[in-house]
This record gives C-alpha cells, sequence and structure tokens, in this order.
C-alpha cells in the first residue's frame, strides 16, 4: 500500500527521505532535511489530527533567527536514520516552531524517541532565512545528503566555486539550465557548528546548492520534487565528470558558446542568471 500519513508534509517527506537513502545519499544517521510550513495549514491539521499536543519548553537557539519568528519548521531528528522514514515517521522527523523572537524553538510533534532537531539545525535555519529572502518566499525545503560522487569530486577538483561549477555544467546540456546559480564551495570544516553555518551563508546569498568539501551538498528548493531532481542532476554531472577524469580526463567539453545558447533557448527556465558563465 501507498505510505500515508495523517501530516500531508510528513506524508510527502517520508517517502523523499527513504529514496535518498536509497540512492546512497543518507547512510546510517547521515543528512538531514527541514521544510518551512506554511503556517496556518500546519495548525489546521495539528489541531484537527493532535488536539491532545501543546508545544514543548522553549529550548534556545545558537543563532538567532529574527526574521523565522513564528515559523513552523518539519525537521529531521538528530541521530535518525533516513533507512527508517517510512517506517517511523514519527520518530524520524518533528515539527518545530520558532518562538521569542526567533530565538528559540519549541517542539509541536514527533521526534518520538526524544530526539532534537538536526545537529545541522543551525545552517539549516540561516539557510531558511536567507532563501525565503532570496526566492521571495518560493523555496521552502533544505536537504543535506552525502552523495558519493559528488563528495569524491573534492578530493579531485580545486575547491573553487568557478571551476566546479564549470565542470558540471560541462557535462550534460541540462546541467546549467537547471543549476544557473551554480554550486559554491565551503571549505572543510566542523560539520555542527555555527562557524560552518555562517560560511555558508556567504554562499547561500548566491546559489540553491553548496559544496560542503569532503563532507556533502546542501540544497535549497519548493518541494520534494525539485530538491530531489536538483541533486540528482548536480550527482549525476558529477558521476559523469568522475568517469571522465579516471578515463584519463577531457578530450573536448561543451563549449562556453554552447553553454550561452543554453542558457538564451531555456532563458524562461532559470532561476537565475548564470553570473558563473
Ligand atoms: O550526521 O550529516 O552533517 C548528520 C550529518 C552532519
Ligand atoms: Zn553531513
Amino acid at each position: 500500500a501507498p505510505f500515508t500519513h495523517p501530516i500531508s508534509f510528513v506524508k510527502e517527506a517520508a517517502p523523499l527521505a527513504h529514496l535518498c537513502w536509497k540512492m546512497g545519499w543518507n547512510e546510517a544517521n547521515g543528512g538531514n532535511f527541514s521544510w518551512r510550513l506554511p503556517r496556518e495549514e500546519i495548525e489546521a491539521i495539528l489541531t484537527r489530527h493532535y488536539p491532545e499536543l501543546a508545544p514543548g519548553e522553549p529550548v534556545p537557539m545558537p543563532i538567532d533567527e529574527p526574521e523565522l519568528d513564528g515559523e513552523y519548521f518539519l525537521v529531521t531528528g538528530s541521530g535518525q536514520f533516513f533507512r527508517h522514514a517510512l517506517e517511523k515517521p514519527n520518530q524520524v522527523f518533528g515539527i518545530v516552531r520558532i518562538t521569542e523572537g526567533g530565538t528559540a524553538w519549541q517542539k509541536c510533534w514527533g521526534f518520538s524517541s526524544g530526539a532534537k532537531p538536526t545537529s545541522e539545525f543551525a545552517t539549516h535555519l540561516v539557510a531558511h532565512a536567507i532563501r525565503k529572502r532570496v526566492s521571495d518566499g518560493r523555496e521552502r525545503m533544505i536537504l543535506h545528503c552525502h552523495p558519493p560522487e559528488f563528495v569524491a569530486l573534492s578530493f579531485l577538483e580545486p575547491l573553487d566555486t568557478r571551476r566546479l561549477t564549470r565542470v558540471l555544467w560541462e557535462k550534460m546540456p541540462e546541467c546549467i539550465v537547471i543549476f544557473p546559480d551554480g554550486v559554491r564551495v565551503v571549505p572543510l570544516l566542523l560539520p555542527g557548528t555555527v562557524e560552518i553555518a555562517q560560511a555558508s551563508s556567504v554562499e547561500l546569498e548566491h546559489s540553491r546548492v553548496i559544496s560542503w568539501s569532503h563532507h556533502g551538498i546542501f540544497a535549497s528548493e519548493e518541494n520534494p520534487d525539485k530538491i530531489f531532481a536538483l541533486v540528482e542532476t548536480v550527482e549525476k554531472a558529477a558521476a559523469i565528470h568522475r568517469k571522465v577524469l579516471s578515463a584519463g580526463g577531457a578530450k573536448q567539453a561543451i563549449s562556453t558558446d554552447m553553454l550561452r545558447q543554453l542558457t538564451e533557448k531555456f532563458a524562461t527556465l532559470l532561476v537565475a542568471p548564470p553570473v558563473l558563465l
């Protein structure tokens, strides 16, 4: 039977998380996910299906996010396995509300084993605040995962935004259309820190996709289909690039002129101008 859940957002997010595990992107407790939920809709769902639940005590956050005060997030719990998303959605996910002027969160639903939001919650919230502003509210979802071909490139290519974006764009004509904003590089920093949140925030002003060098990908989009498609396409291009490197390197590539023509032909599909071209 198809997966179902009284919370429509969990009904969509759990299959996405499980698929990411199947893709080999989210081993063990690797990776994390969050979704900025439409306020009235989630309040109505919680009142209807969980009238007995009261929001928990406010827990202070590592970084203040005044722009997110009052927002609700569906978020994976720290230490939870994406592989368990369909079997144990109420344990893998929780819903929190940002409160106290954006300085604290409170649990509204889920985290049935007592988990807290993901260890990368600080970066997720910084990312939501920035991408909400940059995209005029369109983007609502953050996915962090460890896709192997993409991670491999940070051992093979210089840790440089222009270089990484270019080698990925050159691998398939779709790439520059699907990620015209490019893939921005953040150096290796300690996971789960305010430092990685701050370094990421600089790059997220310009792109929906960033590379956490030697670690993984961090991406922002509107809904499950779009975020999956974005990560899937970047990972596919990385795999092609790695095959080319393994075979002794490229003998030729998609030219700058062709990349330009692609952005002109598909101009209406681009989410941002290809400023790295
Ligand atoms: O374990 O992926 O970045 C969760 C992570 C930390
Ligand atoms: Zn990670």
